[in-house]
């Protein structure tokens, strides 16, 4: 009998076909207004789950006596127990490496973004306030040759590392659990404490995974050490900023702005205070979102779901 998995995440046709040629698929709407009752009535007899940004507690796991895998469409996993679902013998996995480079991009897109004005100065033109050239009032920030702070050195980390020392010339000041020797050498990079590093870098970049470690990692304290033409780039979690002392500093302008993917509470309220700020450049977690890079996660997850529940090891196994 064909092993039974519920697909809450939506998966191009072919990868679709795919799947249902070796399980039996139910695809279940979680943003429907029954989705979730949907979910509760589908889980007991699911083998295996396939989505992502879906907080699946101990009332819905319980729900699922025969959940043997959950293949998460992301490389974050800070939205699952990952205790529980161990003692539960319920694997999770994850889609590292395919999403690297586009979240990478999202990074610089934001620093530039941000540097440069451009979401503020092409609104401005939108509104037909161009009507000479511009002046002072109107100037961004160079990014070139200026100096980056990366707050963890992962993979992503390394890739927004690659494209600030290759691409733009950028001073590389990192900090991470440890000292990466090989990082150094391969962008002349230098590590140094969080501190050291928010006091001297001109933009600080955010790439850490949320865990009890980083959460609230970058406060009060962390932002009124930066420089006041600093600029904070988000593309890890909301949780690892102090949203509440980053809305502080940027409305008493004691850094320069910050670029967004990512917030305490997504989707990010349309009459949130950030999103009256001109130095505020939000995005609506984009970090992964390309089509080519969505469809190669979705194809890493069904190859580790379907692994998985073949009783093989796949290629991407958190715990
Ligand atoms: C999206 C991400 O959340 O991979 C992650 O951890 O944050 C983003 O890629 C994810 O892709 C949702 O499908």
């Amino acid at each position: 009998m064909k092993k039974r998995v519920v697909l809450y995440k939506r998966l191009s046709p072919a990868l679709l076909a795919q799947l249902e040629q070796q399980v039996e698929v139910t695809w279940v709407d979680t943003s429907a207004a029954d989705g979730l009752a949907r979910l509760r009535d589908a889980l007991p007899g699911a083998h295996g789950l396939l989505g992502a940004s879906l907080r699946l507690d101990a009332g819905l796991l319980d729900l699922a006596p025969q959940l043997q895998v959950i293949a998460s469409v992301s490389v974050g996993v800070d939205n699952y127990d990952i205790e529980a679902l161990t003692r539960r013998g319920i694997m999770l996995t994850n889609t590292p490496d395919v999403l690297t480079e586009t979240t990478a991009d999202t990074g610089l897109a934001l620093l530039l973004a941000t540097a440069r004005r451009v979401v503020e100065l092409a609104n401005w033109v939108r509104d037909g306030h161009w009507q000479a050239s511009l002046g002072p009032a109107h100037f961004g920030n160079d990014v070139h040759g200026k100096r980056i702070g990366i707050v963890g050195m992962g993979r992503i980390g390394q890739a927004v590392a690659r494209r600030a020392a290759a691409g733009f010339g950028m001073q590389v000041l990192y900090h991470s659990s440890r000292p990466k020797p090989e990082v150094e050498a391969r962008y002349s990079a230098r590590y140094c404490d969080l501190d050291t590093l928010l006091a001297e870098a001109d933009y600080v970049c955010l790439t850490v995974p949320l865990s009890a470690a980083t959460e609230k990692l970058i406060g009060a304290r962390e932002l009124a050490l930066m420089k006041p033409e600093a600029i904070l780039v988000n593309i890890a979690r909301g949780r690892v900023v102090d949203e509440a002392a980053l809305l502080v500093a940027l409305q008493e302008k004691r850094i320069r702005g910050a670029g967004l993917d990512v917030f305490v509470q997504e989707p990010l309220p349309a009459d949130s205070p950030l999103l009256r700020l001109e130095n505020v450049v939000a995005t609506p977690h984009i970090g992964s979102a390309t089509h080519e890079t969505r469809e190669a996660m979705a194809r890493c997850a069904v190859d580790n779901l379907l692994s998985a529940l073949a009783g093989q090891r796949p290629a991407n196994v958190v715990n």
